[in-house]
């Protein structure tokens, strides 16, 4: 038994259509995947604004809390948490170069209503956390923009979040790339830093997603690590990246297995999840898969998952301490080898 509550979002479950070709699959309603969400064993979901609120652009901030107290409903119904609500700021006209740091007053304002919005549904699922996965928050033309103002907009932004709810939490997943040329706020330190400049920096911290790490040359678990050092993991996107190229949101653990095994491994000795913290997946099915196995990458995370665990509990202390000792890390390496190998 897993002593971790696991999360999901309904994005992870999708068509699979690209940038370079149609849908392979059958779209999938909301509820059925509610239902198979909680038959899998995740505690909670994940929401974007408009996962929570379909054509939010449409409704006035009363009637959406009221379609937020529908939803909470439904989540009762399936024993179901909402772990948070993230703004969607990159499909609507008004995203087009950007939500807080738009070059457009008037879009800026539109994000800052999209935000007040996802703290209204938040506060109405019985959660007190806003994911800000900056999409395009950064620069299609490095000269568009000064970097200095953005960064500067970026904290205002979130000041204005926390002073609209004093519970509320700001958890930012930063990200390097992609959609954008560059990020203004593309790893953890970086987040580090906005919280440290924010009005309540205990308010404001990370969501590290594995692949969007190692697409910034990072390694995860160094980066997991990192933020829970300072007390400001509040959750994660596990997932796996082939290294450099688009983002990938591969299954956890399948591309490298030893980097998988740390993440585990760090979240487990520090006691991530005392505090109510999720280990949420970010994974994307691939576009080969049929409709029968639309949720198996979703499965496939969650053994792998769980099947590290157990190693990370096997995991010898005293002999990784006798090779620290001794500097044998020849030696303590293999042993991790041979571990996640099943070598005796
Ligand atoms: C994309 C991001 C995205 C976010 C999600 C929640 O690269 O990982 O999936 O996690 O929109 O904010
Ligand atoms: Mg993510």
């Amino acid at each position: 038994m897993s002593q971790f509550k696991f999360s999901v979002g309904p994005w992870n479950v999708h068509a699979g259509a690209d940038s370079y070709g149609p849908p392979t699959r059958q779209e999938i309603d909301f509820d059925t995947k509610l239902a198979k969400f909680a038959e899998l064993g995740f505690s909670a979901i994940q929401f974007h604004d408009d996962d929570a609120v379909p054509n939010i652009n449409d409704y006035t901030e009363e009637q959406i809390k009221e379609k937020a107290r529908e939803l909470k409903k439904k989540l009762d119904k399936y024993g179901l948490a909402a772990e948070f609500v993230a703004p969607r700021l990159w499909m609507d006209e008004h995203s087009i170069d950007g939500g807080f740091m738009s070059t457009s007053a008037e879009d800026r304002e539109y994000a800052m209503w999209r935000a007040y919005r996802s703290i209204d549904i938040a506060r109405e699922l019985d959660c007190d956390m806003i994911v800000l996965w900056l999409a395009r928050e950064g620069t299609l033309c490095a000269e568009s923009k000064s970097p200095v103002w953005a960064t500067r907009q970026l904290i205002e932004a979130i000041n204005k979040m926390l002073a609209y709810d004093p519970k509320i939490r700001v958890c930012i997943e930063p990200k390097p790339n992609e959609p954008i040329d560059r990020s203004i706020c593309g790893t953890m330190g970086h987040v580090m830093a906005i919280s440290a400049a924010t009005i309540d920096p205990s308010r404001v911290g990370g969501n590290l997603e594995s692949a969007h790490a190692i697409l910034a040359g990072l390694d995860p678990a160094h980066e997991i690590g990192f933020a829970l050092a300072m007390g400001k993991l509040m959750t994660v996107h596990l997932n796996d990246q082939n290294g450099i190229r688009y983002d990938q949101d591969k299954t956890f653990g399948v591309e490298n297995l030893r980097a998988a095994f740390n993440q585990v491994k760090v979240l487990k000795e520090n006691g991530y999840g005392s505090h109510g913290e999720y280990v949420g997946l970010d994974v994307k099915a691939m576009r080969t898969t049929t409709d029968e196995d639309c949720y198996k990458h979703l499965e496939n995370s969650l053994k792998i998952f769980r099947a590290l665990e157990k190693k990370v509990d096997r995991f010898d202390y005293d002999f990784q301490k006798k090779c620290v000792e001794t500097r044998d890390f020849e030696a303590l390496e293999m042993y991790v080898m041979n571990l996640l190998m099943g070598i005796d």
